[in-house]
């Protein structure tokens, strides 16, 4: 059954069309629809069973290592059966046909590299990346080792996933660069985010603040949602192929 179309608000197509700068920034509601669940959904959450704090910081791995890499190691199987939706197809067409373009996501699947986004930010890390708890380089895990979590084939330490954990500093370069693209914004579309985690959660305000349009995309409302020029209330599945449709 073919879903009605969306309907766009006109200031909204009018400001994408005038853009010489369109900025994006997602979080896991992006991913939503490729079967990746959110972090907040009360039921089906990725921490529906766990508080963020006792998975995602660097005391609760020193603490339950084995707990936290095989949380991650569900996450990663997640990732690995997931494929790029409409949304992120979207934004990948989105950055080919804008006359300048930034994708700063939050989300560590890599789901946005996969639909064809050459250049993104990634605030947060990769999960299907490993590095060594001690030296900080990327290692592959070596498949014979049954360690849990495996150890680094250097010298030995754990291996943890390559993302940012709560208070942990964002990659410097990364964060940067999308604060720069949204302070030079015309556009700032925030997609699929409840705008809560920082400092991701300031570039919205950032844009906003130095007199980017503001969009946000979102089945439900945020601490953005007052500040936006524009809300589109609905998945990012429907509404970003109306955007550049
Ligand atoms: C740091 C990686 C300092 C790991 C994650 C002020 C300034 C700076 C820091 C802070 C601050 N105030 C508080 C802090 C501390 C903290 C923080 O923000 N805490 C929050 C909880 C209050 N921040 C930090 O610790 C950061 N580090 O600042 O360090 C520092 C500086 C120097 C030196 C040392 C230290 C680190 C933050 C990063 C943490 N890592 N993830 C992992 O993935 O396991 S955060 C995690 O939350 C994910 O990355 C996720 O992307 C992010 C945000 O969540 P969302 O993506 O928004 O997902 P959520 O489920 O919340 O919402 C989904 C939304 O989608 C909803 O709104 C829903 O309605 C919508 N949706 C659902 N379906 C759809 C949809 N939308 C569209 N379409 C759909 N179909």
């Amino acid at each position: 059954m073919c879903a009605t179309p969306i309907a766009i608000p006109e200031p909204v197509i009018d400001a994408l069309r005038n853009a010489r700068h369109i900025v994006v920034l997602t979080g896991a509601g992006v991913s939503a629809e490729s079967g990746i669940p959110t972090f907040r959904e009360a039921q089906t959450g990725l921490w529906a069973q766990y508080r963020p704090e006792e998975l995602a910081t660097p005391e609760a791995f020193q603490r339950h290592p084995e707990r936290v890499w095989r949380w991650y190691e569900w996450r990663r199987s997640l990732v690995r059966q997931a494929a790029p939706n409409p949304g992120h197809l979207a934004l990948a067409r989105m950055e080919r046909l804008a006359p300048r373009f930034t994708l700063i996501t939050q989300n560590v699947d890599g789901l946005h590299q996969a639909a064809g986004n050459r250049h993104v930010l990634e605030l947060h890390g990769n999960i299907m990346r490993s590095r060594c708890s001690r030296e900080g380089r990327i290692v592959e895990p070596d498949p014979n080792d049954t360690h849990v979590p495996p150890r680094c084939p250097h010298c030995g330490a754990f291996l943890r996933p390559d993302v940012v954990w709560f208070g942990e500093a964002l990659p410097a370069d990364a964060l940067t660069a999308a604060q720069e693209a949204a302070t030079d914004a015309d556009v700032f579309l925030s997609v699929g985010t409840s705008t809560i985690v920082y400092p991701a959660a300031a570039l919205p305000f950032d844009a906003l603040a130095h007199g980017a349009f503001v969009v946000e995309i979102n089945p439900a409302t945020t601490p953005l949602t007052p500040h936006a020029h524009a809300a589109l209330r609905g998945p990012a599945g429907r509404i970003l192929p109306a955007l550049v449709d």
